[in-house]
């Protein structure tokens, strides 16, 4: 049996159409149901519906051989017995610096400043601001990143930016992209070698379907 793990919502409904191009029917009404375990067309390969930040544990301990994860919940994860062979091209959006209108961003970024930053992504925004010399205080958030610079709680926020609707809602500025983000396929590095007749089409039916659907 070849498990495949999944997110709900867009990295669930973006990755179906790649696993149809590859022979794989899932029953897409399947994925509002609350099961956890899906059976797809093909009886040697399940799905199972996690976290999206989650992914890459399940695969790392072989819980899930393959799954699909974006760039930012890898970046953020230690990547250790994982494969990333396949950028899918799915869930794209960028990683972007934004703080509420009128604050001067420019100015305060200057190398020796000191920032206060709120983020889900600390390793990435560490990296970013240490390479431009500056000090951040970073403060760990699950969600709605966007309220915390409302509220005093930082200057400025690192979050996921893919219409910019929820920035503007809230009278915030994108003042920075970080870098752009899209979801990757996953692969267990032990499977690989395990369950390599069965893995290694797969992947690559997967990968020509995302090269295809680009
Ligand atoms: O929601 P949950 O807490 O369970 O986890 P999650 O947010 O990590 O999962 P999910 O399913 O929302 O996102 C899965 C993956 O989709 C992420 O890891 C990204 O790689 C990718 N993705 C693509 C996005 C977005 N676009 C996106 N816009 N993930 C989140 N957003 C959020 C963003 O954080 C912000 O709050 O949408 C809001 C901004 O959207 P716009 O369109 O208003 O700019
Ligand atoms: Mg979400």
């Amino acid at each position: 049996m070849i498990t495949l793990a999944l997110s709900k919502g867009r990295i669930f409904d973006e990755t179906l159409p790649l696993l149809a191009a590859a022979g794989i029917a899932v029953d897409a009404s399947i994925g509002a149901s609350r099961k956890l375990i899906l059976p797809t067309g093909d009886p040697d390969l399940r799905l199972i519906i996690v976290r999206a930040s989650d992914v890459p544990t399940y695969v790392q301990y072989g819980a899930a051989d393959l799954g699909v994860a974006g760039k930012d919940v890898l970046l953020e994860h230690s990547g250790e017995g994982l494969y990333q062979p396949v950028d899918l091209g799915i869930a794209r959006c960028r990683m972007s610096v934004a703080v509420p209108a009128g604050f001067r961003y420019a100015e305060a970024v200057r190398p020796g400043a000191r920032l206060r930053i709120a983020t889900k992504y600390v390793q990435v925004a560490r990296e970013h601001f240490a390479a431009k010399g500056v000090h951040v205080d970073l403060i760990k958030l699950y969600g709605s990143m966007e309220l915390a610079p409302l509220v005093g709680l930082a200057d400025a926020i690192v979050d996921l930016v893919s219409t910019g609707g929820t920035l503007r809602a809230n009278n915030l500025v994108e003042v920075e992209e970080i870098m752009q983000i899209s979801s990757r396929l996953i692969v267990n590095q032990a499977s690989l070698k395990t369950k390599s007749a069965r893995l290694e089409p797969l992947v690559a039916a997967i990968g020509r379907a995302a090269g295809s659907a680009r």
